[in-house]
């Protein structure tokens, strides 16, 4: 866990981005793309393909750095990158950047997964030659109570579980993977918390009545391939 990878005035702007985000997805009641990006809808039950419990909820947003600059930056900020590599991983690139969302009494839990194993082409590839660091930076408070971020500690040593797609997404997907290590890191806005694609994680519903966002990047390793755009 690093506290403050990002300052008041940074988390500021991208809690602003997400809220212009989230309005275009106001009236959405199944979830959709547009422009690049995915507004996954939060229904009911946490199931994925079922309707938002209400207008405009939303539990993910996939790719915001395709519809709005501020994410774009942070994608590609110099301090995060020279972050990522001090932590060991040479020559980062990301490959995936999220925002999740946790509605108070409203957001339902993300289950136990490896993120490893929703990689494929070319990310797969550099993940397995050039390795890989994945992280979650905090937007708002989170804490246990309301869907703080979980990690199974020690479950990256067995590797990639297979078969992973599928889960049934209102689960926690228990006795999977050991959950002997559970860790649940209290983070601030700005904290963040930097962990190996093959760590299982995961994290539990919003009990309370506050908010919580969390931002994913998922980088790789590796020079890009000549000739081929920067993604
Ligand atoms: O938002 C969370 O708490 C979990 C995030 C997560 O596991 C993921 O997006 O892979």
């Amino acid at each position: 866990m690093l506290p403050a990878v990002l300052s008041a005035a940074e988390v500021d702007v991208l809690q602003r981005a997400t809220d212009e985000l989230e309005a275009r997805a106001r009236d959405f009641e199944v979830s959709t793309g547009l422009r690049g990006v995915f507004f996954e809808v939060q229904s009911l039950s946490g199931r994925k393909g079922e309707p938002a419990v209400q207008p405009g909820a939303l539990r993910k947003i996939t790719g915001p750095s395709k519809g709005h600059p501020a994410f774009a930056d942070l994608r590609r900020s110099p301090a995060l990158l020279a972050l990522v590599e001090q932590a060991g991983l040479r020559l980062p690139r990301c490959v995936v950047d999220q925002v999740n969302f946790k509605h108070p009494r409203l957001g339902t839990g993300f289950p136990y997964h490896q993120d490893a194993s929703f990689l494929h082409g070319d990310a797969m590839h550099d993940l397995e030659r050039c390795g890989g660091l994945n992280m979650v930076i905090a937007l708002d408070a989170a804490d246990a109570d309301n869907g703080g971020f979980r990690v199974l500690g020690g479950t990256h040593r067995p590797g990639l579980l297979l078969n992973q797609h599928g889960y049934d997404t209102s689960t926690m997907n228990e006795g999977v993977f050991d959950e002997a290590r559970l860790a649940i890191p209290a983070l601030h806005p700005g904290d963040a918390v930097f962990f190996d694609p093959l760590l299982a994680h995961g994290s539990g519903p919003n009990r309370s009545d506050r908010r919580r966002r969390l931002l994913t990047l998922w980088f790789v390793g590796g020079a890009p391939r000549l000739g081929l755009p920067l993604p």
